[in-house]
């Protein structure tokens, strides 16, 4: 695999919120997105919501509210570390094999969370890179499945 076809696009980009309804209303209502998808991730501590645009083709490049399910939640910590104010709290790629994808960025350098893909929005195989090194940005690939 060489660097063009590393990764396939921009997925999403992930706004963590502290209550997820006002959230949606905001970004529906006053900037027009539509809301696609809705789900609650234990294993992520993560209430959160897909929310896209024009034709809703999935290929389309989404916008993720994540709100946190619990005070032991990542995004429950990341919102007190930025005043209890939403922001972007991460960037996410598109990969078509997770696997492979995981195995050269690790060759890189590239510091994954996770010895193995875990489960994300509708079932997709997610990992994250850590911001340490990314240069600052908290990344996350997602490889798509069958019905995402
Ligand atoms: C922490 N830091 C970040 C950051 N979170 N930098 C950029 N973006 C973020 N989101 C920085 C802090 O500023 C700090 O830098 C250092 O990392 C340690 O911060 P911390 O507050 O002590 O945070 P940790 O180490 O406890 O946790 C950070 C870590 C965590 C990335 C490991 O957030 C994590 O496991 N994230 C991956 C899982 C996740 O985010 N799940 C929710 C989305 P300094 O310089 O002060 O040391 S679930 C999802 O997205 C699913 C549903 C999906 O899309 O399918």
């Amino acid at each position: 695999m060489n660097n063009d076809d590393l990764f396939i696009c921009l997925d999403h980009v992930g706004y963590a919120v502290p209550n997820l309804d006002e959230a949606i209303t905001l970004h529906t209502q006053v900037f027009g997105w539509k809301l696609l998808h809705r789900e609650t991730n234990v294993e992520q501590g993560v209430e959160e919501a897909m929310l896209g645009t024009g034709d809703q083709l999935p290929e389309n490049a989404q916008l993720q509210l994540l709100a946190p399910l619990n005070p032991e939640s990542t995004i429950a910590k990341w919102l007190e570390n930025n005043g209890g104010r939403g922001g972007v709290q991460q960037v996410c790629y598109r990969v078509a094999d997770i696997e492979k994808v995981s195995q050269i960025l690790t060759e890189r350098g590239v510091k994954l969370l996770y010895d193995a893909p875990k489960i994300g929005t509708a079932g997709s195989k997610i990992n994250f890179a850590h911001p340490k090194s990314t240069g600052g940005i908290l990344l996350e690939i997602v490889e798509k499945t069958e019905g995402h």
